[in-house]
């Protein structure tokens, strides 16, 4: 449905909105350059490791800029002031790389080959992979500061990694749909088989690995 546009605050000086809008978009465009400068490193561990191993630990990348909406509802929720510089400052989300790995001892091998790169600053480490959420979500995740380098100036950008294998994605989306469905019969039901299938999961990861291993000890991800 169309909004109502009647119900809409006349805005009685549109370039103000402009001069707001820029600033925010310049960000924006800034967050994409972080996105792709860390997409092309892992892009490129990625080659070396087809040309140098019998085996990829990479199965998928997937990146995404937060959009607008979920920016403000994230502002609103934790009170931060809505202007660029806190959005900047407090979130650390904005940006968002996600590995989507084989193995999980993969994760652990492409985090350090990434993270021990020089112009990469680790600014912080969330394992739900050691510490599984109360709910099952399993991932890595990091916060990372990248440079990119613009005409004018060199800029470091905040951009979120997160590492999972094919399973934990597997898993972490079928949650995410559940949670936004609404008239969900049984919740308290679908939580607890959703805990129960993460455990599976993590069990599974392991066997696989460990069939991997023993059959192709010589593909492990060092380069
Ligand atoms: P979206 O749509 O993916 O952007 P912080 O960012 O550190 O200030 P936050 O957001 O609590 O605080 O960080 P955390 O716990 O590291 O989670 C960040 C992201 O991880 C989430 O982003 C999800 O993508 C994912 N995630 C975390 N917990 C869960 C979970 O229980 N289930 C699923 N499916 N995904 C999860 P957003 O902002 O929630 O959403």
């Amino acid at each position: 449905m169309l909004p109502d546009l009647s119900k809409l605050k006349q805005v009685e000086h549109p370039e103000l909105l402009l001069e707001q809008a820029e600033p925010f978009l310049e960000l924006m465009m800034k967050y994409n350059c972080a996105v792709m400068e860390v997409e092309t490193k892992i892009k490129i561990l990625n080659e070396e490791f087809s040309h140098k191993n019998q085996r990829n630990p990479i199965e998928s990348i997937k990146t995404r800029i937060k959009s607008p909406a979920s920016i403000l509802e994230k502002m609103k929720r934790r009170d931060i002031p809505f202007d660029i510089e806190h959005m900047e400052k407090e979130l650390n989300d904005i940006a968002g790389v996600r590995v989507i790995c084989s193995f999980p001892e993969d994760i652990y091998d492409v985090a350090r080959l990434i993270t021990e790169q020089d112009d990469i600053v680790i600014l912080q480490i969330k394992d739900y992979i050691e510490n599984p959420k109360p709910n099952g979500y399993r991932s890595l995740h990091l916060i990372v500061a990248v440079p990119i380098f613009l005409s004018s100036q060199k800029k470091n950008m905040k951009v979120e990694l997160q590492f999972r294998t094919i399973a934990m994605d597997f898993w972490a989306s079928l949650e995410h749909k559940v949670k936004y469905k609404k008239d969900v019969e049984n919740p308290e039901y679908i939580a607890e088989e959703l805990k129960k299938c993460a455990e599976s999961i993590a069990q599974l990861d392991l066997r696989m690995q460990e069939i991997e291993r023993s059959t192709n000890p010589s593909t492990t991800c060092d380069l």
